[in-house]
């Protein structure tokens, strides 16, 4: 088995210091950095199949996120360029909504996104309307996030959305929702676009609606 073979084996088995060893060798030996980060891209995404399909459990998931962004620490100074936005395919701020500080499920759906290469603003937990409308104006962003698992959090969904339209900005975006409590209903009356209970389902609607493979 090939190095690079053997990094990709080691993220999915969630091997934490083999990765980190891996990548270090794969750097010394000249190898191009942009394709070790793209070998951990794709072992992140296989380990989110395997949450989906329920192989892996919550904690898996949230391990192969935490190896992904140690990893891509090691790599950056050999790119000379913020990975994140190199290979930008979107802009996303991404934020638990006000009065809710539930963020566990949120981090989660960021680092997926971070590690599928869109350009990722979180804000953190109990966000206001007015932050994440002037997040938005200042990044240009096509897609929205909310986050929220109290029941609280549908009324600061739809406050949020309102403070969008209202600073007119909402015709040129996207809005998903989620959050155990993330259902049909709740989307409507937060006027958002998506919904979903499920990180990697989010962020499949997200690469539709930025037409990315
Ligand atoms: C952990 C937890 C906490 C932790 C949070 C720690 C943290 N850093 O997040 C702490 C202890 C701080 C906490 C506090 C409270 N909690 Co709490 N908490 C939970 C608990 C047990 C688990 C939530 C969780 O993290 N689940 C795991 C994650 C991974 O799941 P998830 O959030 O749904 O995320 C997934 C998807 O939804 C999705 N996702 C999440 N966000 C987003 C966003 C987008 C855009 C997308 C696309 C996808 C996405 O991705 C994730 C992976 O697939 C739930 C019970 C439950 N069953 O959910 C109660 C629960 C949510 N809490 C509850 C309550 C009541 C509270 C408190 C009010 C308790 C209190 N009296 O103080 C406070 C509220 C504080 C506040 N203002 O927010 C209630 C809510 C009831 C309600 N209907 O409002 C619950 C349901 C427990 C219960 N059955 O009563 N809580």
């Amino acid at each position: 088995m090939s190095k690079k073979e053997e990094l990709m084996e080691s993220i999915v088995e969630l091997e934490e210091e083999k990765v980190y060893k891996l990548v270090k060798q794969l750097l010394e030996e000249k190898n191009d950095a942009q394709e070790i980060i793209d070998i951990l891209r794709k072992a992140v995404e296989i380990v989110g199949e395997k949450f989906n399909e329920k192989e892996y459990f919550l904690s898996e998931l949230v391990m192969a996120g935490e190896i992904f962004q140690q990893s891509a620490k090691i790599i950056e100074p050999a790119l000379k360029v913020d990975i994140v936005k190199e290979k930008t395919k979107g802009v996303i701020v991404v934020g638990t909504v006000k009065g809710d500080v539930h963020d566990i499920g949120k981090n989660i759906f960021v680092t997926l996104l971070k590690s599928a290469g869109f350009e990722v603003y979180d804000l953190g937990v109990d966000i206001s309307p007015e932050v994440f409308v002037s997040k938005v104006k200042e990044t240009n962003a096509n897609v929205v996030g909310y986050s929220g698992l109290l029941t609280i959090a549908l009324e600061a969904m739809k406050q949020t959305t309102e403070a969008l339209i209202a600073a007119g900005l909402r015709d040129t975006l996207k809005i998903i929702i989620g959050g155990l409590p993330a259902d049909e209903m709740w989307m409507k009356e937060a006027g958002a676009d998506a919904f979903t209970d499920n990180a990697f389902e989010g962020l499949k609607i997200v690469k539709s609606w930025l037409e990315v493979r």
